[in-house]
This record gives C-alpha cells, sequence and structure tokens, in this order.
C-alpha cells in the first residue's frame, strides 16, 4: 500500500497556517490529521470544527480527524461536511462501537478505530471488517512530543501482519513519537499512514521544506 503522510496539525503554527498548508500542498501530502480532544477521555482540550474549516478553506486535502473523545456519537455530525475525512474513533469512547462506526459510514466518511497503548488488538479485532483504517498510538492520548511507549511498535506489527494475512484494504496507521530513528522501525513494522508531529516535521529548528522532503525520501527508500 502506498505510504502516506499525515501532519498533525495540532503542531501546526495557527498564525502561519495558510503557508504550512500550502507547504503541504506543494509536497502531495495525502493527509492532515487532526487532534480532537475533550479534557474528558484525554486530560488536555485541542482542535474542533471550526479548526476543521479553517484548515479545508486553506487545502485542498483529505482531513485525518482523530477523536479523542467521550460519546463521539454526540459529535460525528460536526465533522460530515468535509468530503474524503476519515474519522477515527477510540472503540472504548462509546457503548456500541459498530453503531458508531454504523453511523460514520453512513454520512459517507471513511472510519478508523484507534488503539491506545493501553487497548489490545485482541479486543477490536472484531470491528477490523468495517473499518477504512485503523490507528496505532505509539504515545498516550493527549499530547504531542510525548516519547514512545515500549511495545507499541509490537503491536502495530501485530496489526499490519493480520491485516496483510486477511488481505483487506485497511490503512495501518501509526501515530506518536514518528522520529527519525523510530521511522524505519516503524515502515519496517507495516505502517503505511504516519502522522507527523513535533518529532519530524514540525521540528522548528530546522527547515518544514527540508522535514518534509527528508520524510518523504525515507518512506519512499525503505520497503514496509
Ligand atoms: C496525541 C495525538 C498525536 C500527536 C502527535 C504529535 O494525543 O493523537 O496525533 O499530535 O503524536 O507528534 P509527535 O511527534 O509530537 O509525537
Ligand atoms: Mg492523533
Amino acid at each position: 500500500m502506498k505510504k502516506k503522510i499525515s501532519p498533525s496539525m495540532m503542531c501546526t503554527s495557527f498564525v502561519d497556517l495558510k503557508k504550512e498548508c500550502r507547504l503541504f500542498m506543494k509536497h502531495g501530502i495525502e493527509y492532515l490529521h487532526i487532534d480532537i480532544m475533550d479534557g474528558h477521555y484525554v486530560p488536555n482540550f485541542a482542535l474542533g470544527g471550526d479548526f476543521c474549516r479553517a484548515v479545508s478553506a486553506c487545502a485542498d486535502i483529505p482531513l485525518d480527524i482523530h477523536l479523542m473523545i467521550e460519546d463521539p456519537d454526540r459529535h460525528i455530525g460536526m465533522f460530515s461536511g468535509f468530503e474524503g475525512a476519515t474519522l477515527t474513533i477510540h472503540p472504548e469512547t462509546c457503548y456500541q462501537p459498530l453503531r458508531t462506526i454504523g453511523e460514520i459510514k453512513r454520512l459517507g466518511k471513511r472510519a478508523g478505530i484507534s488503539l491506545s497503548p493501553s487497548i489490545s488488538f485482541g479486543s477490536v479485532e472484531h470491528l477490523m471488517p468495517w473499518v477504512d483504517l485503523v490507528c496505532v498510538m505509539t504515545v498516550h492520548p493527549g499530547y504531542s512530543g510525548q516519547s514512545l511507549v515500549p511495545g507499541t511498535i509490537e503491536k502495530l506489527e501485530e496489526v499490519a501482519g493480520w491485516v496483510r494475512k486477511k488481505g483487506y484494504s485497511i490503512e495501518v496507521e501509526v501515530d506518536g513519537n514518528v522520529s527519525w530513528a523510530n521511522l524505519p522501525k516503524m515502515i519496517s513494522a507495516g505502517a503505511n499512514v504516519f502522522v507527523a508531529g513535533t518529532s519530524s516535521i514540525f521540528q522548528r529548528d530546522a527547515d518544514m521544506e527540508q522535514n518534509i522532503m527528508r520524510f518523504r525520501s525515507i518512506l519512499d527508500e525503505k520497503e514496509g
């Protein structure tokens, strides 16, 4: 499957949003990852529908909306207007994840599930036939700039191996501390969508365009 970059927009410069989006378009960035946080499921608050609208106005790139919120059924309608978007839920945040996934599909969106480090793949495996994307979190949900949680690359390998074996066309995304050092291991583990944050393209002590090109060249040269 094609390897794709999904910059984490909570790391973008809000004052330079247009400029940074222009750079993403120029370099054929495939998705824009938007973390929605409610202060309940995670301790932090971040982003929302208005921010998604602002990003959509600046970039013609599908949104990769990561819902770190309790009771997503109450809120998914808010994201129904974004063409080509993926809405990713954490299954433990709702009582009937399959119904929530069905509702996302009914809204014409791609559906994803995300596994925080505390959730085993076995506990969500039965949901897989209904989703378009599975996001393996390699940090605890809530903040950018964290270190990789041990054991999560092995989980990524387990999930990607399962998808390959079944022959499903589910995208396998990795989210959290996708650093220059961790990226090759994540490619080898079988991920095809990489959330790029402060560990790579938003490293502010380097030029963002150089960072994007460096990220792409690692994806191009390393076989998954
Ligand atoms: C974490 C969130 C992630 C972060 C991403 C930032 O709750 O879901 O998407 O934004 O991890 O990247 P980095 O490189 O700072 O970890
Ligand atoms: Mg995320």
